[in-house]
């Protein structure tokens, strides 16, 4: 039989790795802070921090306004990083790239434009059971106010999609699929491919959130072909406040413009304005220029890091605390399924999770509690209060995962 060696980090030099991330050299509650939060958002490495201190130290103008030299290179740095984007979720061309706040603005983005141009009375959307509230609510609010109608490709116990009935769900009446790629709470890595292909027999489009894929595996958006991608840089080791939209340009025409002002604008008179072509007619408004430029970086990092090697060590990470949890008892991992991404959700028998993330804290140890913003799965799906979450990153080791096993050994001993 095949054994991993799951006791040595083989995969690079992560103690190297972490000396490019100052915060988590710290103590917290008077431990050594283990931050096992990535899914809420990722640490930042120093490129990254480098990056958007350099701009307010050499270039920080306004984009796409000013002839001077200060804001041709504010321009050109933006600029590139639309095109570095573009390289690096491979869109066919920088129209298709929206800089955005983030995952959720580009799913609201697409609710109000897309949506509120092609649903009518009695339409149907087609979300899963497991979608974080930001891919959601803004169909459940537009489904609300156009008389449509919402369904659920439901989740199995282990927290996989149950597809059999997916193809009997599309008809003429379907106006979008919109689907998680990586669950946020169970960190199943959904077969979108296999619903985007089967969504496009019926003509209906498909959006698909990519806040908890994009920093764990490569996504290729003419692969997949999707027609619209969200994704957060705040997830990827980027700044907050950024994120992206993807579209294809054929969609994005047809769309009529988001928010009004400033930068979608191509000549105004008093009685009527021509909208900027894409992706300007999208981005209204001063944007964030040093975020945009930030998120290069970002993605720099991921790129020399290597999609293969960051895979292979979340995934070491993944198998070796699954076995650390198993030999401890009393625990529940919420969210079996077989293809995974670095998340663990899981209760311990008769504590509450609050509990739980409470004395963690004390111990310097960070995760997450409660329902991870996707309260229906975890509640109504699950019937539980809520779980504890933890998610792990490039630069998480297997000692930290020790010490949340110890962590909740303690928990045990305090709380049964
Ligand atoms: N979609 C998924 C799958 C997410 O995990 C999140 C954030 C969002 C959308 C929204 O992203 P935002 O950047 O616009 O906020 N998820 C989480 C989480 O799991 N814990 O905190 C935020």
């Amino acid at each position: 039989m095949k054994t991993l060696n799951l006791h040595k980090d083989v995969s690079f030099d992560v103690q190297k790795l972490r000396e490019e991330f100052p915060i988590l050299n710290q103590s917290v509650n008077g431990n050594p802070l283990v931050y096992l939060d990535n899914a809420a958002t990722t640490q930042k490495p120093l490129s990254v921090i480098n990056s958007i201190d350099n701009y307010y130290r050499t270039i920080n103008s306004n984009v796409h306004r000013g002839l001077h030299t200060l804001s041709e290179r504010a321009t050109e740095a933006y600029e590139a990083s639309r095109e570095k984007i573009r390289d690096f979720i491979n869109a066919g061309n920088t129209n298709e790239i929206v800089f955005v706040r983030g995952t959720t603005e580009g799913i609201n983005l697409v609710a109000a434009t897309f949506g509120r141009t092609s649903v009518n009375e009695g339409d149907e959307i087609i979300v899963t059971g497991m979608e974080h509230h930001s891919n959601l609510v803004p169909w459940q609010n537009l489904c609300r106010e156009k008389n449509a109608n919402l369904k659920f490709i439901p989740v199995s116990d282990e927290g996989e999609l149950i597809l059999d009935g997916f193809e009997n769900m599309l008809s003429e009446r379907t106006k979008l699929v919109s689907v998680v790629y990586v669950s946020n709470s169970l960190g199943t890595i959904n077969p979108v491919k296999r619903i985007i292909e089967t969504a496009h027999k019926y003509n209906v489009p498909v959006m698909i959130d990519a806040a908890q894929a994009v920093s764990h595996m490569k996504t290729d958006v003419r692969d997949l072909d999707c027609d619209f991608l969200a994704f957060s840089g705040h997830k990827i080791y980027g700044p907050t406040g950024i994120g992206i939209l993807y579209g294809k340009e054929n969609f994005l025409e047809k769309m009529p413009p988001y928010q009004f002002g400033g930068e979608m604008i191509k000549s105004v008179s008093y009685e009527k304005t021509v909208y900027n072509e894409l992706p300007y007619k999208f981005e209204a408004g001063t944007p964030n220029i040093s975020g945009s430029i930030s998120i290069g970086a970002a993605i720099d990092f991921i790129k020399s890091s290597g999609y293969d090697n960051l895979y292979r060590h979340e995934q070491e990470l993944l198998a070796y605390a699954n076995e650390k949890f198993n030999s401890l008892g009393g625990i529940r991992i919420i969210g079996t399924a077989k293809e995974k991404t670095s998340v663990i959700s899981f209760v311990l028998e008769g504590i509450h999770p609050y509990d739980t993330g409470t004395i963690l804290d004390n111990l310097g140890i960070a995760v997450r509690t409660g329902f991870h913003c996707t309260q229906p799965l975890i509640e109504q799906r699950y019937k539980l209060p809520g779980t504890v979450r933890a998610s792990f990153a490039v630069y998480n080791t297997k000692q930290e995962i020790d010490m949340l096993a110890e962590g909740l050994k303690k928990v045990k001993n305090m709380m049964l």
